[in-house]
């Protein structure tokens, strides 16, 4: 299928009716339905859907770069190109895509990307959907260049809940986390969760690799097991900034969060011919009073 630009979209459907829609361009998922037909995952109603920017939604890849802090644009280039269907992918482990329908997604750096950003990458991304409607991103970035080189990453992902002030986190207590709103200042959680009342855009440090959102008017739980990625970022805008982006509604902040399993903290270095591997899996659960995540 195509997306709002004409650009490919790969659909991925589970026997039970579960279903992702993953756009060439940026390698990005723009949506992630539950079996119910539900959508899970959170896109502005005024999103531009305009090359090279990227969606305001779904889960957009931030790489080589977290944020603003190098030389590159914000979150880096690879969510403004065009990924290429990877019809040649090495193999994983066996599981990773067992009785799951999946994509294969590469991109390698153009003559112009080298230019921002002097090293040859292959980065493989594999998106799929298990049998039970579970949504995994499998990322492997294999240094191909003669020299190593270090980069930030995060899977930006734009989780949809009803109402941000009903939501809270778990997984995050007693961490340290760097503070965007103050300069990136260290501090440490204190609640027993975190919970939302005013913008929060936080870099939460090696966060242990299963993180539960309980979205208590939805009596429902979204799950994240992380590997590869030590870091969580958190962030919701709130009023004022979520009236400063053209591309979100004044209100939306209400209706999303984002918890992204990232590697910011400290950059990942690859040497020559070597290769990383980061991978999320996101799972949606009926909320129990106590999730056990
Ligand atoms: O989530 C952290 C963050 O860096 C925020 O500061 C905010 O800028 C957000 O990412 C969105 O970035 P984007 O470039 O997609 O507008």
């Amino acid at each position: 299928t195509k997306d709002w630009n004409g650009i490919d979209q790969v659909v991925l459907r589970s026997p039970q009716g579960a279903s992702a829609r993953v756009s060439l361009h940026g390698g990005q998922v723009t949506s992630w339905r539950s079996e119910h037909g539900e959508e899970l995952l959170f896109t502005s109603s005024k999103a531009i859907f305009k090359p090279p920017k990227a969606i305001r939604g779904g889960i957009p890849i931030c790489f080589p770069q977290f944020g603003n802090g190098g030389s590159l644009e914000q979150h880096g280039f690879a969510r403004n190109k065009i990924w290429a269907i990877d019809d040649d992918p090495p193999p994983l482990r066996p599981n990773d895509s067992h009785g799951k329908s999946f994509v294969d997604l590469i991109l390698r750096p153009s003559e112009e990307d080298l230019k921002c950003w002097p090293h040859s990458f292959e980065f493989r991304l594999r998106v799929s959907l298990a049998t039970d409607g579970d949504l995994n991103l499998i990322s492997r970035i294999r240094n191909v260049y003669c020299k190593p080189f270090s980069f930030s990453f995060a899977y930006h992902t734009y989780f949809s809940v009803s109402d941000i002030s009903e939501v809270r986190i778990e997984g995050l207590e007693t961490l340290d986390y760097l503070d965007n709103l103050f300069q990136r200042e260290r501090f440490t959680e204190q609640g027993n969760a975190v919970t939302f009342e005013s913008e929060v855009d936080r870099v939460y440090l090696s966060a242990p690799n299963g993180i539960a959102i309980l979205d208590h008017e939805k009596k429902r739980t979204f799950v994240i097991r992380k590997d590869g990625l030590p870091d969580v970022v958190v962030w919701n805008p709130w009023e004022k900034k979520s009236k400063s982006m053209g591309d979100f509604g004044d209100e939306e902040y209400k209706q999303m969060v984002c918890v992204d399993g990232a590697a910011i903290v400290r950059p990942i270095t690859l040497k020559p011919g070597e290769e990383w591997t980061g991978r999320v899996q996101l799972k949606v659960v009926p909320s129990s009073f106590c999730s056990d995540h």
